[in-house]
């Protein structure tokens, strides 16, 4: 790691996404940000949420399929939090906190236990999963014009900003989730369309690989927390009056609408 001030860096984004202010890449400003220096980054703006109330709701993976990679220019997958203010319960997202969200389908895991170690399987997920369900995440990158490099969104904490979790749901073993679709619909016209296995071939091996990425730094995965395993389909604006539908075999329908 390098001698890059963590805490500054973590201020510099809790204070964009509060005020929702777009600010520069940090890239643009430092020259040799490593991905340790971006995970700890991501860890003291997760502090600093805590500090102001905030509880942890789960974690998320960020892309994890061919469609957002090629979108983003990012070529692997990205790890993150899910603090519980950023839950959506009423299906609206409101823009005038926003910067310039976005909008992707989810397969979100609900874990019935915790998933610690380093060895953590699809099957072991799988095992600790109560629940799959549907979701739409909205993504808001602090960065202007929504772009930067792989260490620059680890430490904005993979553009998380607001999710919408689905309240049908079934068994992990009760559907096949290399099948699963996903239609994913904007105002009415359908932008992408995609199964399970859009995700690195397998949902549960995402959430496998953010557990052993948590377990090399001494953490886990807890019990009732929710896991996005990533968007299968590609994002797309959420604008005052958007409404998007996101429809899943299995899973039942998610929406959000984008309210000024
Ligand atoms: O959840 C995601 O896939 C976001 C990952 C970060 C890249 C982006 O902002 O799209
Ligand atoms: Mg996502």
């Amino acid at each position: 790691m390098t001698s890059i001030d963590h805490s500054h860096w973590a201020q510099y984004l809790f204070d964009s996404a509060t005020g929702a202010r777009e600010v520069q890449a940090i890239t643009k400003q430092v020259d040799d940000l490593s991905i340790d220096d971006a995970y700890a980054i991501q860890a003291a703006l997760l502090e600093l949420h805590l500090a102001n109330g905030d509880s942890l709701a789960g974690a998320k993976l960020g892309l994890t399929s061919a469609a957002k990679q090629e979108q983003m220019g990012v070529a692997e997958p990205v790890y993150g939090w899910v603090p519980e203010a950023t839950v959506i319960t009423d299906g609206i997202a409101r823009l005038d906190e926003l910067i310039h969200p976005r909008c992707e389908p989810e397969i979100v895991f609900i874990l019935g236990e915790d998933l610690a170690g380093t060895n953590v399987t699809g099957d072991d997920v799988l095992d600790a999963t109560a629940r799959v369900v549907g979701g739409i995440e909205v993504i808001d990158s602090r960065y202007e014009a929504f772009s930067f490099t792989l260490t620059d969104v680890i430490a904005d904490n993979t553009s998380a900003a607001r999710v919408v979790i689905g309240d049908e749901g079934v068994g992990p073993r009760d559907v096949d989730l290399l099948t699963l679709g996903c239609v994913f619909e904007v105002d009415g016209k359908i932008t992408g369309t995609a199964t399970g296995a859009a995700l690195l071939g397998d949902p549960a091996d995402c959430v496998a690989l953010l557990a052993n990425h948590l377990g090399k730094h001494g953490q886990k995965l807890e019990a009732g927390w929710i896991i996005m395993a990533g968007a299968p389909v590609d994002a797309r604006p959420l604008g005052a009056g958007t409404v998007a539908t996101a429809r899943y075999s299995h899973l039942g329908s998610v929406t959000v609408t984008g309210k000024d």
